[in-house]
């Protein structure tokens, strides 16, 4: 996969699993959302990296963010491997799901706020925060009681 370009990419619900070493040519990727929250994420540093050598000698790691669902698999590797992790729908950054994101979101939409990490926000995906991302929101927070 040539994706150098690449900042950002989000992987589709579809998308049941996530081989060793796939995106080890995006060195720009500065943050993966991983939508399915069951999705295989091979157990390695390097599946998941966007660096892979420092001065000739071999390192992994990776800057960026992982954004996924709380409690999904992809929050579990980041965990493991010390990347940073963003759940969706965590407006405030403080690494839960609640109704202060809820909130946070409710006041951007009604012109009361600006949103610090919009992506997070972004619950449907199509590049706009507005009260369909709150909805899906409030969806998830009932659904987590
Ligand atoms: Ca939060």
């Amino acid at each position: 996969m040539n994706c150098k370009s690449f900042t950002s990419m989000t992987i589709p619900e579809n998308v049941k699993s996530i081989d060793k070493g796939a995106f080890i040519h995006c060195e720009n990727l500065e943050s993966i959302t991983i939508l399915n929250p069951d999705c295989a994420v091979y157990d390695s540093r390097d599946t998941i990296c966007n660096y892979i050598t420092y001065g000739g000698v071999p390192i992994t790691k990776y800057s960026g963010i992982i954004r996924g669902y709380e409690n999904s698999t992809a929050q579990a590797y980041a965990e493991k491997y010390g990347y940073d992790f963003r759940a969706i729908g965590d407006a405030n950054g403080d690494g839960k799901v609640t109704v202060a994101d809820a909130v946070m979101i409710q006041n951007f939409i009604s012109g009361k706020s600006e949103l610090t990490d919009r992506q997070a926000c972004d619950l449907c995906q199509d590049g706009k925060i507005d009260s369909f991302d709150l909805c899906l929101l409030k969806k998830m927070i009932i659904q987590n009681q």
